[in-house]
């Protein structure tokens, strides 16, 4: 039988890479949209580009605010499956690029939908819907797949537009097209201005005397965070199951921002206190009564999301997924990788978290 052919979207990106290395194990021939960059925006992917281990990846070049470009992608990779994993996917900066997050994180599923359409594909699509778009939630409790959507950020409404679109061209033309709706995952490949890498690195660095403080936004924030690697297998199974549906990928818990920063700060070693209120807020190491937390509003949204949690059991009891990794083997693994990174960096001058308005 033929390799079946998948066609991924953002896979430059977290999930992307390890949407790819999960295909090519299971002998998918896998064909990655590449923006392009003046500068290798590939390291997440390097290992299988160019790998004689790998003959069956291989990237085009590609933006999903192209719709002729993405329309002759298609038509040549002739892709069983697309996997729709790219986006501008950070919140705090959607604000500031408003147009453009709707143009590519909500118009590219349309693209893609539309081109399928356009070429009668016999093509699934999934496309990676986000537990931001629950927003403001009416009650502090679960979501789930009836929960109304209320979204904070140009990020969150331009995901809600493709979810809807998605949920348009299956009803309307019925196309093989689903929703995931998945809440935050994390690994050692997240982006370094998302706040649980952030904070791993930046404490690495704090413990290794190369940054003095940490600053960070709402520490109050709470999220439901699991694994990407974990992930990714349920996105798999939502474009494998028999029909096509939405899905909540979730661990069902919730943490704290602070708590995050609480559990890698006792992983490295210090001995944390939280003195101030507010903006005068700090994290002190009672070891050495040094500052090592700092607030800075800079990292404050002009609104936020303050609390998430997913209620997965609709994806755990049709698809049998359930994630494997929890809340403190999330940290451990993080800190493990981003503590060893650090280290090897030490001497070099890394700047790699202080620089950006963002970080
Ligand atoms: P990520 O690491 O930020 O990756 C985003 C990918 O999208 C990158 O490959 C990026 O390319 C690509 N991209 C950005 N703009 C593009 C454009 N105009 N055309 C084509 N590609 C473009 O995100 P992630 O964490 O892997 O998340 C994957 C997807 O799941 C995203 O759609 C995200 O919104 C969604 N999601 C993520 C989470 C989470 O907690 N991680 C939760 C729910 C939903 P470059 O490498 O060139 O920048
Ligand atoms: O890590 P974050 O930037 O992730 P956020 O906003 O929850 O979005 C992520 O998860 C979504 C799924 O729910 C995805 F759809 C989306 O693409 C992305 O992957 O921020 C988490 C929380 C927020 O409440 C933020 O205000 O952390 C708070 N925070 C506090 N200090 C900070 C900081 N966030 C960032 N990025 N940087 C800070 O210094």
């Amino acid at each position: 039988m033929a390799a079946k052919r998948a066609l991924i979207t953002g896979v430059t990106g977290q999930d992307g890479s390890y949407m790819a290395e999960l295909l090519l194990e299971k002998g998918y021939k896998v064909y990655g949209l590449q923006r392009h960059a003046s500068y290798p925006n590939t390291s997440r992917i390097d290992h299988l580009l160019n790998n004689a281990k790998f003959p069956n990846f291989q990237t085009a070049f590609g933006d999903l605010s192209d719709s002729a470009n993405i329309a002759a992608i298609i038509d040549k990779a002739e892709p069983d499956e697309i996997y729709n994993l790219g986006a501008l996917s950070h919140v705090g900066v959607s604000f500031t690029m408003p147009e453009y997050t709707v143009d590519v994180t909500g118009l590219g599923a349309l693209r893609i939908l539309e081109a399928i359409h356009q070429l009668k594909a016999p093509t699934k699509f999934y496309q990676a819907g986000s537990s931001e778009m629950f927003g403001a939630v009416e009650k502090q409790t679960f979501q789930n797949e009836n929960t109304p959507f209320n979204p904070q950020s140009p990020y969150a409404m331009s995901k809600v537009l493709a979810f809807h679109t998605t949920r348009i061209y299956r009803k309307s033309y019925n196309i093989f097209a689903a929703n995931g709706i998945l809440f935050n995952h994390e690994s050692p490949r997240r982006g370094v201005s998302f706040v649980t890498r952030k904070i791993t690195l930046g404490l690495s660095r704090v413990k290794l005397g190369l940054q003095d403080v940490l600053m960070l936004g709402n520490l109050n924030a709470k999220r439901d965070w699991g694994y990407s690697r974990d992930y990714v297998e349920g996105i798999h199974k939502i474009l494998n199951y028999k029909t096509a549906d939405d899905f909540i990928l979730a661990t069902g818990e919730t943490h704290t921002v602070r708590e995050f920063v609480e559990s890698v700060a006792k992983q490295l070693g210090f001995d944390l206190a939280w003195k101030g209120k507010g903006l005068k807020e700090k994290g002190i190491d009672r070891k050495t009564g040094k500052k090592i937390i700092g607030i800075d509003p800079v990292h404050f949204r002009p609104a936020e999301v303050d609390y998430l949690l997913g209620d997965s059991s609709k994806a755990r009891k049709l698809l049998g997924w359930k994630p494997k990794v929890n809340f403190q083997q999330l940290v451990e693994i993080m800190i493990k990788h981003d503590y060893d990174l650090m280290k090897k960096n030490l001497g070099k001058g890394h700047k790699l978290v202080t620089r950006h308005r963002f970080y």
